[in-house]
C-alpha cells in the first residue's frame, strides 16, 4: 500500500512505537522554534535540565509577541532570550525581524523535516511539506535536550483541491470554507493533507495561510506536497538546496477524503466570536466597519500586502475606518519598500505597525467600544482584541482592503476593480542581519545568562496524590479557549512571573476565580475544574496549565479536550478526565465537593475511575486517555520532576 506524505515524514523520524493511527509514537525532532511569550518559560525549563548545548539540528528563538514594551519586563525577557540563545547554541531572531511562522518559512523551513514550535500556528511550516506541530514550551525544551516528541499517531484526512480560485477569492476563503465544513471541534488526532490539481495553482504563502488556520480546526497539523512551486519559493529565498520533492503515493490510503472545488468558492468571513462561525461576505449587508487590521501569521506575506497595496494605490482610507498594517517579517517590509508598495500603503493612510504579532494578540490596536473590526488574522475569540464588546470578523486581505475603501463590509467582487494577480518575485531581497547565528556568539562558557527582576524560576508540582479531594472551583461551558483560561494582551508581560500571572486565571470568565482557588488551596483541599466540549482550544500557551497548577488545580473533568492543552496539563501534572456519560455534566454544580479515591492505583491498573459528589451524595464515572509514559509523568507531578 502507498504512503501519505504524513506517513513518509513520520516514518523517517520514528523512534518509538509503530505507525498506527490512535497509538502513541515518538519522533525525532529536527527543528524547534519558540517565541518570546512562550519561550522564556521554555528556556527556564531547559536550563533546569542542565544540558550544555541544544541537541537539535536547528532551534530558533523568535522575539515577536511582546514588542510593545510598556515597562521593563519585555525588554528584560528579550535580553534573557538573547543570552540563552548564545549560551546553548540557538539562532535568535531579534525583535523587528518578524513573526516566527512567517520568518521561519522564509529562512529555515525544509521539506521533509520535523518541526515542533511553542506556538499553536507552527503548522504553517506544513506549507512547504514539513511535519510541523504546535506544542507547549516544555515539549520544546525536552526536544532541545534530545528527547523525542511524543504524540498520538494521527489519522490522515485528504483535502483534495480541484479547479482554480476565481478573482477576488483567496487562500483565506479556502480555509474559512474548511472551517465551515470541519468546525473548531472534533478534529483532534487528525492531519489535513492537501492534494489534487488545485494545489498547483497555490503559491507557498497561500498554502501557508491554509496550513496556519488548520490550527483552528484543532488538527495535529496540515501538510502540503513539496513540488515545483515549493522549489521556486526556496530558490527565491536563495535556498534551493533545501528543496526535496515530497508527495503522497498514488495509492495512499486516507481515513477520509474531502473534495473542494476552488472555482466555486466565494469571499467568506468568520463572524464573532469563533473562527468557525462562517458566513458569506455578501450576506453582511454592507455593515459599517470601524477598523481594518491586515497582518498576523495568517495573512501578512509579500503576496498578501502587494495585493492590498495594488488595490489601494491612489485611494484613501475611508474616514470611518482606522486602517492598520503589520507586515509579517522584515523581509516582507523591505521587499514592499523596494517595490514601491509601501509608499502606496502609506499614501492610502495605513498606520504601519511593527513586523510582529501586535494587534492579533490584543496588545495593541484594541478597537473602540462595540466596534466592527475586520482582521486578516486567525482568531476572533471574545475579548482577544482587547475590547470585550468588539465584534471581530476574520476576512481575506482582499475583503479587508475593500472595507478600507468603502467603510463597509464589501464583497471585493463588487468593487468593479481589476483583480491584482500578484506574481511572486523570482528573487526576494534577503537580509539576515537581525538573526544572531550561534556561531557568532563566542565561547558559551563565557556567557552569563541575564535575568531581570520579573524572571522567576518555573514552579513545579507535587506528586499525584492517592486521593483528590476538593471543590469544583469553576464550571465552564463548551469551547473554552486558552484565551479564556489565561488571557494574553498586556498581561503577557507576566509570562515569566507565574505568581503574578496566576492572579488572572479565568479572568475573562470569572474575575473571582484566582482568589477562590487560592483560598481552597490554602485549606489543603484541591481545586477541580469542570468543563464542556473542546476544553483548551486555541493557543499552545502552557501557562493555561502552569498557572492553574500553581493555584492548586489537580484535575479537570471535561466532555473533551483539545490536543495541545491536554498535553500541557499532563506535562504539569494536572489530571485530564472525561465524563463517561456527558449527561453527568448537567448534574454537577460549581461549589460541589468531590472526592476521587485510589487514583494512582486505578490509573496504574487501567481501571475505571469513580468520582464521588459529596455535596449531592451521588457518583459518576470518568474516563482517561493516557499512555503509560503519560501516567508516569502524572504520578511524578509533571515532566520536569521526571528529568
Ligand atoms: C496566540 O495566537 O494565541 C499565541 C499568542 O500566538 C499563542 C502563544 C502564546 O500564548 O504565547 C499560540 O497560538 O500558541
Ligand atoms: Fe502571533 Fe497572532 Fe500568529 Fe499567534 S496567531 S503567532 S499572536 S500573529
Amino acid at each position: 500500500m502507498g504512503k501519505t506524505i504524513t506517513e513518509k515524514i513520520i516514518g523517517e523520524h520514528l523512534v518509538s512505537g509503530v505507525y498506527r493511527p490512535g497509538t502513541e509514537i515518538g519522533i525525532r525532532v529536527d527543528q524547534t522554534l519558540t517565541q518570546d511569550a512562550t519561550g522564556t518559560m521554555a528556556y527556564l525549563q531547559f536550563e533546569a535540565m542542565n544540558i550544555p548545548r541544544i541537541r537539535t539540528e536547528l532551534s530558533v528563538s523568535y522575539i515577536d509577541h511582546n514588542t510593545v514594551q510598556i515597562g521593563y519586563e519585555n525588554a528584560d525577557d528579550h535580553k534573557y532570550l538573547q543570552s540563552v540563545a548564545a549560551k546553548y547554541g540557538l539562532y535568535l531572531s531579534r525583535a523587528g525581524n518578524g513573526i516566527c511562522h512567517q520568518a521561519h518559512l522564509e529562512r529555515f523551513g525544509k521539506p521533509g523535516k520535523t518541526l515542533i514550535g511553542a506556538d499553536s500556528h507552527t503548522p504553517t511550516g506544513g506549507a512547504m511539506g514539513m511535519f510541523a506541530v504546535g506544542v507547549g514550551g516544555l515539549d520544546v525544551a525536552l526536544a532541545m535536550a534530545g528527547e523525542p516528541f511524543y504524540l498520538t499517531c494521527p489519522k490522515v484526512i485528504k483535502i483534495e483541491l480541484n479547479g482554480k480560485l476565481p478573482p477576488w477569492v483567496s487562500a483565506k476563503d479556502v480555509i474559512l470554507k474548511i472551517l465551515q465544513l470541519f468546525t473548531t471541534k472534533g478534529n483532534v488526532g487528525s492531519v489535513f493533507e492537501y492534494g489534487g490539481k488545485g494545489v498547483e495553482g497555490l503559491s507557498v504563502p497561500e498554502r501557508a495561510t491554509i496550513a496556519n488556520m488548520g490550527a483552528e480546526c484543532g488538527v495535529t497539523t496540515s501538510v502540503f506536497p513539496s513540488d515545483a512551486t515549493t522549489r521556486r519559493f526556496l530558490k527565491a529565498q536563495r535556498r534551493e538546496a533545501d528543496w526535496r520533492e515530497l508527495k503522497a503515493d498514488r495509492n495512499a490510503e486516507y481515513a477520509r477524503i474531502v473534495t473542494l472545488d476552488l472555482s466555486e468558492l466565494v469571499p467568506l468571513t468568520a463572524k464573532p466570536h469563533s473562527p468557525d462561525n462562517i458566513g458569506a461576505v455578501r450576506e453582511m449587508d454592507s455593515m459599517e466597519v470601524n477598523q481594518v487590521c491586515i497582518g498576523s501569521c495568517t495573512n501578512s506575506s509579500y503576496k498578501d500586502l502587494v495585493t492590498v497595496a495594488t488595490m489601494l494605490k491612489g485611494r484613501t482610507v475611508h474616514p470611518g475606518v482606522s486602517f492598520i498594517i503589520a507586515p509579517g517579517s522584515r523581509q516582507v517590509l523591505e521587499n514592499l519598500a523596494r517595490g514601491g508598495y509601501l509608499t502606496d500603503l502609506i499614501t492610502a493612510g495605513a498606520r504601519i505597525m511593527e513586523n510582529a504579532c501586535g494587534f492579533c494578540i490584543g496588545n495593541s490596536q484594541s478597537p473602540q467600544t462595540g466596534a466592527v473590526s475586520l482582521r486578516t488574522s486567525n482568531r476572533n475569540f471574545l475579548g482577544r482584541s482587547g475590547t470585550k464588546d468588539a465584534n471581530v470578523y476574520l476576512v481575506s486581505p482582499e475583503t479587508a482592503a475593500a472595507a478600507v475603501i468603502t467603510g463597509r463590509f464589501t464583497d471585493p467582487r463588487d468593487l468593479g476593480l481589476a483583480y491584482p494577480r500578484v506574481r511572486m518575485p523570482a528573487q526576494f531581497h534577503i537580509n539576515d542581519e537581525l538573526f544572531i547565528r550561534p556561531e557568532e556568539t563566542g565561547d558559551p562558557s563565557s556567557i552569563t545568562i541575564y535575568r531581570g527582576p520579573n524572571i522567576g524560576t518555573p514552579p513545579t508540582n507535587s506528586k499525584l496524590p492517592e486521593t483528590i479531594s476538593g471543590d469544583i472551583t469553576i464550571k465552564v461551558g463548551d469551547k473554552i479557549t486558552t484565551d479564556h483560561i489565561m488571557p494574553a494582551g498586556d498581561l503577557m508581560k507576566y509570562r515569566s512571573n507565574i505568581p503574578k500571572y496566576a492572579e488572572y486565571v479565568f479572568a475573562p470568565v470569572d474575575g473571582e476565580f484566582a482568589a477562590r482557588a487560592k483560598k481552597i488551596r490554602n485549606t489543603g483541599r484541591h481545586n477541580i475544574i469542570v468543563a464542556g466540549l473542546s476544553y483548551g482550544q486555541g493557543s499552545s500557551r502552557e501557562h493555561a496549565a502552569l498557572c492553574p497548577m500553581f493555584l492548586g488545580v489537580k484535575a479537570i473533568i471535561a466532555k473533551s479536550f483539545e490536543r495541545i492543552h491536554a498535553a500541557n496539563l499532563i506535562n504539569f501534572g494536572i489530571l485530564p478526565l472525561t465524563f463517561a456519560d456527558e449527561r453527568d455534566y448537567d448534574r454537577v454544580e460549581q461549589g460541589d465537593r468531590f472526592e476521587i479515591v485510589n487514583i494512582r492505583e486505578l490509573l496504574r491498573e487501567g481501571k475505571n475511575i469513580i468520582v464521588k459528589n459529596l455535596s449531592r451524595g451521588t457518583s459518576f464515572g470518568v474516563g482517561y486517555d493516557l499512555s503509560e509514559r503519560q501516567k508516569k509523568i502524572l504520578f511524578a507531578g509533571g515532566a520536569l520532576n521526571r528529568q
